[in-house]
């Protein structure tokens, strides 16, 4: 479709970049859009056509973000024709929808992603480049759309991206937050936080939908009318649409990404108004805003909040609603909606479904409430992301039945229903127990289908989490291992690498990346590994000087360069990380002549807001930076950098400069990780434990290629039974001895020595996360990796194999996976 050949998208851009008409081209059907049918000549009109018409800017006057607005708009109205093409597509095959409900999409910046998928980034960089403009600063005006915590929320960014690629005829559904996850600030070393404001500025990518609104109600009662019981709503908000197209690879579709924000639905009170009670007047305005306000920032412990279920709530109700619109458009009887519509609930945020669509099929199409159920759960599946009993989402039956009390109705008729068709259940199990709603339970008793995230967790799933109902439901819970679209990942974020890749072996990997194994004969040869290391040293060039320039510390692009990015939690053991770095410090100023691999530890990554254990680990790593950085011993064998703020545009500029990539999970608790895959495809090797999708990457990459250390799932467990286990590590350890002495000492707080006392505390006497137990195993498999990057043409080695055996964990790979074992969805490519 895009030419005779897959180099279609680069030669048409340096074609008309010389000739500016554009290219004769044989007929095409009508589906048949080439997005990259625009000549350089073309695309600069056009920016000036919106920089004039659609900002009313003269070009002469005309800021960074007037360019990238006007650039902005001019890409946008590539993806709106493929756009329409694939929605047009889906209404006349009348293929099956997927549904993609999320409370978080994590999606980072828009521009060059949208400008690389259409095959227009270079010509874009030319266009600018004429019109006197740097691309680069224009790509790094855009503020990341941070509607997400971390890992959930950006793996249903690229499900979004991979969708669009394949072809999978979706949408996404979620909250359009006025304000995403916070900023990052340290101060004096400690995290503070200030509310983030991405939509301050015009969002070019959206378009808004006044027409596509919904009622969504809470509270109120329950009323019998004609026989039949009806929730008459106490509070009601207008749910609005926000819909911004996601485009995928090469623009052969595109999908849509559909935000709902809260409206009131009475304006305000115009008779308090005129009273001149201004403030009460605008009230019903106030609370319904209040909804779509602010993304919830704690993925660690559920804590219960009324808002956070009516957020729930409003993002599942709309959706089912606008689902149900949109079904009925094509004339079916309701029974057919399982063969047209398939729903996936991202961890139970929004398993409210479940009971909604009962609600609205008993309710507002008169259903029984046995078919109804039946067909609710043909339609859903629920993926698990999560094992840690804190982050499992339970309300109290006293808020749930005050916020939806007709769901808390039909929550007690599921539960009953399930009980009564397998009276085997053990008593301790069910939907509601001890005065909660278990949400987990009512997604798993709602779907056809659950899955885990990698094959560890999807098995942990089945053996810890719901033992009893696996036992009744032996086919219902399967594993679909996580990805990451390579597209963002490798090709846009990573130039002087997808560079070599295309080189290499050609293009096409993007859309196939199995095609990186290709690249495995070539690491015996010594020009290809001299380049790949080329490659990677121009990456970790760049992130030394933007480092220099943000945090204020030189680092040499000849050491190692060591990333742990991610949310901090206990659970993620920075802590570990962070010992290991003080073990380091202690080495080297013993014995500084010694031949050490200079190293630089990069940090990465923000704290839930009330996590006090996670932010004592982040003052610790900051108080660490600040005395080892300024040891004149130790120069530049050792660094500690932090910079504030990470967010997905950061992980952008840190991955593909990583040399080594920190997976050190307690094993049985990451579920699956996707940072790991990113480094792995950027060559960045890993140490880390047998963990989530570790496992796999290990699988993958040969054990020769990965730096493995310490205790499985199984022996964390037996260790636990050891009441002493970290007394028992400790003391059997000099070099951690030493270290949390010094901690406790005050050695990296002199101003406050016993800043840290109830932290080393914890490690002697708690650990429930086995740090002290996994130490030494820990250095030892660091004091390996030393070994290995002094070396440097085993490490390149090392390092490109990782890049060549990650085709597996592609996002395309999972939503084929998806689409095959729980949609039942085909591809409308
Ligand atoms: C949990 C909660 C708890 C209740 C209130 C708000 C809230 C918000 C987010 C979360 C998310 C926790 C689950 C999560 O992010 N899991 C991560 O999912 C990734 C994608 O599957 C996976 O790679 C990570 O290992 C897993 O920790």
């Amino acid at each position: 479709m895009l030419g005779p050949c897959a180099a279609g998208l680069l030669i048409p851009v340096r074609r008309a970049l010389l000739n500016p008409e554009p290219a004769n081209r044989p007929d095409r059907d009508r589906w048949d859009i080439d997005v990259t049918d625009i000549t350089a000549p073309q695309l600069k009109a056009d920016i000036l056509r919106h920089l004039t018409f659609t900002l009313g800017k003269d070009a002469a006057h005309a800021s960074v973000y007037d360019w990238r607005m006007a650039l902005s708009y001019a890409i946008r109205d590539r993806i709106v024709e493929p756009w329409f093409a694939s929605t047009r597509k889906t209404w006349e095959t009348g293929a099956k929808r997927v549904y993609y409900l999320s409370m978080e999409f994590l999606i980072g910046r828009i521009l060059e992603d949208a400008t690389i998928n259409l095959g227009l980034r270079d010509m874009a960089e030319t266009v600018m480049a004429d019109l006197g403009q740097d691309f680069r600063t224009l790509i790094e005006d855009e503020p990341d759309a941070a509607l997400g915590n971390g890992g959930l929320g950006r793996l249903a960014a690229c499900f979004m991206e991979s969708m669009a690629t394949v072809g999978c005829p979706a949408y996404g559904y979620g909250i359009r937050y006025e304000h995403g996850l916070f900023r990052q600030r340290f101060e004096g070393g400690r995290q503070v936080e200030t509310p983030e404001d991405w939509l301050t500025q015009r969002h070019p990518w959206e378009f808004e939908r006044p027409e596509a609104a919904y009622t969504i109600g809470f509270k109120g009662e329950i009323v019998t009318r004609d026989g039949r019981e009806v929730w008459v709503p106490g509070e009601t908000v207008l749910a609005e649409a926000h819909d911004t197209p996601v485009v995928g690879w090469q623009g052969k579709w595109a999908n849509t990404l559909r935000l709902w924000a809260a409206k009131p639905t009475t304006l305000f009170d115009l008779e308090r108004f005129n009273r001149g009670d201004y403030a009460a007047a605008a009230e019903p305005e106030a609370l319904a805003r209040t909804l779509s306000r602010v993304l919830y920032p704690d993925d660690t412990t559920y804590q219960g909040k009324e808002l956070r279920l009516k957020q729930e709530f409003f993002l599942t109700s709309a959706a089912l609603q606008d689902i149900l619109r949109r079904f009925k458009t094509g004339g079916h009887p309701i029974t057919d909606l399982p063969n047209h519509v398939a729903i996936q609930m991202n961890d139970t945020h929004p398993a409210i479904a479940g009971p909604e669509l009962i609600r609205l099929l008993v309710d507002e199409h008169g259903l029984e409430f046995e078919p109804a159920l039946d067909i609710a759960r043909a339609c859903l599946g629920y993926t698990n992301h999560t094992l840690l009993p804190e982050a499992l989402e339970r309300w109290a039956t006293f808020t749930f039945g005050n916020v939806l009390p007709r769901h808390m109705q039909i929550v007690e008729r599921i539960d009953a229903w399930h009980k009564a068709k397998y009276p085997s259940r053990p008593h301790y199990v069910g939907i509601v127990k001890h005065h909660e709603v278990r949400m987990g339970e009512l997604a798993f008793l709602m779907s056809h289908k659950v899955n885990g995230v990698s094959a560890l967790h999807s098995d942990l799933v089945k053996k810890n989490l719901f033992p009893e109902l696996h036992a009744l439901h032996p086919d219902q819970i399967i594993n679909q291992t996580n990805g990451v679209t390579p597209r963002r990942w490798l090709k846009m974020c990573n130039r002087p690498l997808s560079g070599l890749i295309t080189d290499t072996i050609g293009a096409g990997w993007e859309a196939d990346l199995d095609r990186l194994r290709e690249l495995e004969p070539h690491v015996a040869d010594t020009g290809f590994r001299t380049a790949f290391g080329a490659a990677k040293r121009q990456n970790k060039v760049a992130l030394a000087e933007w480092m220099a320039g943000h945090c204020g510390v030189t680092v040499s692009p000849d050491a190692l360069f060591d990333v742990q990015i991610k949310r901090i939690h206990e659970y993620k053991r920075q802590l570990l990380n962070i010992l290991e770095t003080i073990a380091r410090w202690n080495a080297i100023r013993e014995n500084p002549t010694a031949d050490w691999v200079p190293r630089v530890k990069i940090f990465g990554g923000k704290s839930a807001p009330g996590y006090a254990v996670a932010k004592e680990i982040i003052h610790l790593i900051n108080d660490v930076a600040q005395v080892v950085n300024t040891d004149p011993l130790v120069g530049d064998r050792l660094k500690v950098v932090y910079p504030a703020n990470y967010n997905v545009s950061m992980a952008e500029r840190l991955i593909p400069a990583a040399d080594l990539s920190e997976q050190i999970s307690t094993a049985g608790k990451e579920a699956s990780g996707t940072g790991n895959m990113k480094f792995m495809l950027n060559g960045a090797p890993t140490i880390g434990t047998l963990d989530g999708a570790n496992v796999e990457i290990l699988h993958e990459v040969g054990a020769e290629n990965f730096f493995l250390f310490g205790l499985t799932a199984d022996q964390v467990v037996k260790r636990r039974e050891d009441p002493d286990h970290s007394r028992h590590a400790i003391e059997a350890s000099q070099t951690l001895q030493d270290v949390l002495q010094m901690i406790a000492e005050g050695r990296f707080s002199p101003e406050e020595p016993g800043r840290y006392h109830a932290l080393v505390h914890r490690v002697w006497h708690h650990d429930y996360f086995l740090v002290a137990a996994d130490f030494d195993a820990y250095l030892a498999a660091q004091a390996e990796v030393d070994t290995a990057y002094a070396d440097r043409d085993r490490w390149l080695a090392m390092a490109a194999m990782n890049t060549a055996r990650s085709g597996f964990f592609s996002s395309d790979r999972t939503i084929r996976g998806y689409m095959a074992d729980i949609w039942s969805v085909t591809s409308a490519l």
